[in-house]
């Protein structure tokens, strides 16, 4: 069976079809590549909903979309839904990223506490009553530098928590499949599988 994830962001494709393959490997998981909706939404929930009615409408097929971002706590959550367009306009990961390191050169540990959030909404389409959300959070800190090249987004500065103090690593040093068994991304689906049963 497939189902359709609602995003143009290549690396959440590749998480999703691990995470997914994992738990449920009869649903395979397809990009959508229709038009983009505008995410007006000042929530992860209504932003995730927003883009899982377009690629079920659109596809005709059950449809996923996740609605992600870090939040920091000395930033009263932010970036949180803004994370994808912090620096600005041009969904640029690298200036978002310094920006956020430049937010917080002056905050100390244990004040650099901060978590990803996803959102996850699934949309069968021509059933309202079908629509589920649900979130995974994930936390850890803000690193001080950016290390690792792995992940997307703000993995080169975030720090999950439970690592040994003596070698922890930012989420870009983790190996793909360390990631997609501990994240965000990956909790969300946790609470998802079950309301997939009927997928
Ligand atoms: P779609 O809307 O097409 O799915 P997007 O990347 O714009 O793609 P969001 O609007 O949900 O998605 O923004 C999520 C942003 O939050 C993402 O661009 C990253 O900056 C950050 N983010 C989310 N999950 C992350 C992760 O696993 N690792 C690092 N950064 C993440």
């Amino acid at each position: 069976r497939q189902i359709v994830l609602a995003t143009h962001n290549r690396h959440k494709v590749e998480e999703f079809q691990a995470i997914v393959a994992a738990t449920r490997p009869d649903l395979q998981v397809v990009s959508y590549d229709g038009p983009e909706p505008v995410e007006d939404g000042v929530t992860f929930a209504e932003n995730a909903l927003i883009k899982a009615r377009a690629a079920a409408a659109h596809t005709g097929l059950p449809a996923l979309a996740d609605d992600s971002g870090i939040c920091v706590d000395v930033l009263g959550g932010a970036p949180g839904v803004f994370s994808a367009y912090w620096a600005g306009h041009a969904k640029d990961a690298a200036a978002n990223l310094k920006l956020l390191l430049d937010q917080l050169s002056d905050i100390r540990d244990p004040h650099r506490t901060a978590r990803f959030i996803s959102t996850i909404a699934l949309v069968v389409p021509g059933d309202a009553s079908s629509e589920e959300v649900v979130e995974g959070v994930w936390p850890g800190r803000v690193a001080v530098a950016e290390s690792g090249s792995g992940g997307f987004g703000y993995d080169p500065v975030f720090i999950p928590d439970g690592q040994d103090p003596a070698a922890e690593r930012t989420v870009g040093e983790w190996a793909p499949h360390e990631k997609n068994a501990a994240s965000h991304r990956a909790r969300a689906f946790q609470a998802l599988a079950p309301l997939l049963a009927a997928v």
